[in-house]
């Protein structure tokens, strides 16, 4: 078989990953957890041919070149090299999403191109091997293996196969879950994730305060999963966030992903909240706001949110699959 098709889901983060321990292998300096989000995928097909000189990457219909054409082929050789081959590939992906929006358009991009590649050149990768390729592509790729709640634990070794993402509970363990994801009109973004972090790291006061947290956070947040304890829940990942959009506002020269709409959110969450309503914020790196709640309040609050100005759409996702061969 030298041709395969997989879709896979985003994924939001509860208890975000920002910074590199090893930039190359993609390796965190913390463990993070995510909630992967259904309605909001890739779709990829890989196909490894006899007869082309390059690899052939287009996204959404458009083909890439110049850097991002370089990053899929560093990754293609990394499956090249387990499958002991040096086919080159036709790669077609289309995200449902607007891409590179702080939508997670790699994380799903990644785990839907690490099953497709590595499937259609005759590896069968169980789902712990596919995280540790997914990673490698993108570090959130590595969570969106999984269906559910995952986390990926950081790992120690310098090989990086002690990194790769479990899942923790399955989607239909929660199935009133609901993250509605906010999107606001589209405008550029001011650094990627990656220069983004390595700034941060480089540079922001506040990161080792932030890294210090981490563990307590993690924990929290996993007794309050396993007790489907939405508020808990919802108040470590809010503090979460918000501590690392912290990390990156004090980094050198600034970073700052929010644009007025996204704070007009934040206090209309607040507000939200204070009438009673389930709601929490989280935002990654890009102006959208993600708030988490439960299907019983999940219509009512997108309505409150999309009346915002600036708001251009918002989506209702549930708990989503794992990546699978379509
Ligand atoms: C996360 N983000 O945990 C965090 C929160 C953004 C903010 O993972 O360099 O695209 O490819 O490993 O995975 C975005 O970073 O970065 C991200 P790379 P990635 O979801």
């Amino acid at each position: 078989m030298k041709s395969a098709k997989a879709i896979a889901c985003s994924n939001i983060a509860l208890i975000k990953y920002w910074g590199k321990r090893d930039p190359i292998l993609n390796l965190p300096q913390n463990s993070s957890l995510s909630l992967t989000l259904d309605g909001m995928t890739t779709t990829t097909t890989v196909r490894w041919e006899t007869d082309l000189p390059e690899d052939s990457v287009s996204l959404n219909g458009n083909l890439l070149t110049g850097s991002e054409l370089a990053k899929m082929s560093g990754f293609l050789d990394l499956v090249r090299r387990q499958a002991d081959m040096s086919l080159k590939a036709q790669v077609v992906s289309e995200n449902n999403f607007p891409t590179a929006a702080g939508l997670a358009s790699s994380a799903s991009g990644f785990a839907a191109l690490s099953l497709a590649a590595s499937h259609a050149a005759g590896l069968n990768l169980d789902s712990r091997e596919l995280s540790i390729l997914a990673r490698q592509g993108s570090g959130s790729a590595s969570r969106s293996i999984f269906g559910g709640f995952a986390e990926w634990r950081k790992g120690d070794r310098p090989d990086g196969l002690d990194s790769y993402a479990e899942q923790l509970m399955p989607p239909e363990a929660w199935p009133e879950i609901r993250m509605l994801v906010v999107v606001l009109e589209p405008r550029p973004k001011p650094i990627s994730s990656r220069a983004g972090m390595t700034q941060t790291l480089e540079t922001s006061p506040m990161y080792p305060a932030w890294l210090s947290t981490l563990e307590a956070d993690l924990t929290a947040a996993k007794k309050a999963l396993f007790a489907h304890d939405l508020e808990t829940l919802g108040t470590v990942a809010e503090a979460n966030a918000l501590k690392m959009h912290a990390t990156m506002i004090t980094t050198l020269p600034t970073i700052l992903y929010w644009q007025p709409t996204t704070v007009a959110l934040m206090h209309r969450v607040w507000e939200l909240r204070r009438d009673g309503l389930p709601a929490w914020f989280t935002i990654d790196a890009g102006p959208n706001v993600k708030v988490l709640t439960d299907a019983a309040h999940a219509s009512r609050l997108a309505e409150a949110l999309g009346n915002v100005e600036g708001v251009e759409s918002v989506l209702i996702c549930s708990a989503g699959p794992g990546a699978t061969l379509c």
